[in-house]
């Protein structure tokens, strides 16, 4: 592990200074929010995304006004002495395989949405930003729905 090695799509292409002005080249096939009560401050958001081009797009981050703070987290099986136990962890980066989809879900990738600013209620919609490696970014809305 000397040299950088070339990271999956990404970073290769000249930089993209017209490019980072325009919004990701995804199309959202599905998003939703979980529904909490209004004493809970925590929840997960759940996009699904197909990504027509021919380059990973690889996301770093999320924002919404509903909520102070987004991790990307996964959902880790661990095998602890015979017990398999689920657990999230938080990552870095969410890629979208070029060609391919991301479908995050309960019990897999999710956005945590942490401080939620507002309650949410079934059938609201609530915008979301996110961000990709390259600067761009996807504004979209997801439905918030019951757990
Ligand atoms: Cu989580």
């Amino acid at each position: 592990m000397a040299s950088a090695a070339p990271a999956s799509g990404a970073g290769v292409s000249g930089a993209a200074t017209a490019e980072s002005a325009q919004p990701l080249a995804l199309e959202v096939r599905a998003a939703g929010v979980t529904a909490v009560p209004p004493s809970m401050h925590e929840t997960a958001a759940y996009v699904t995304l197909h990504n027509p081009g021919e380059q990973d797009i690889v996301l770093v981050g999320a924002s919404t006004p509903a909520a102070e703070h987004t991790m990307l987290m996964e959902t880790v099986i661990t095998d602890a002495s015979g017990t398999s136990m689920s657990g999230m962890v938080e990552v870095q980066s969410l890629t979208v395989p070029a060609g391919g989809e991301l479908a995050m879900a309960s019990g897999g990738d999710h956005i945590m949405l942490m401080g939620l600013t507002q309650p949410l209620e079934e059938g609201q919609e609530m915008a979301l930003t996110l961000q990709a490696q390259d600067g761009r970014t996807l504004e979209l809305n997801a439905v918030v729905e019951r757990p």
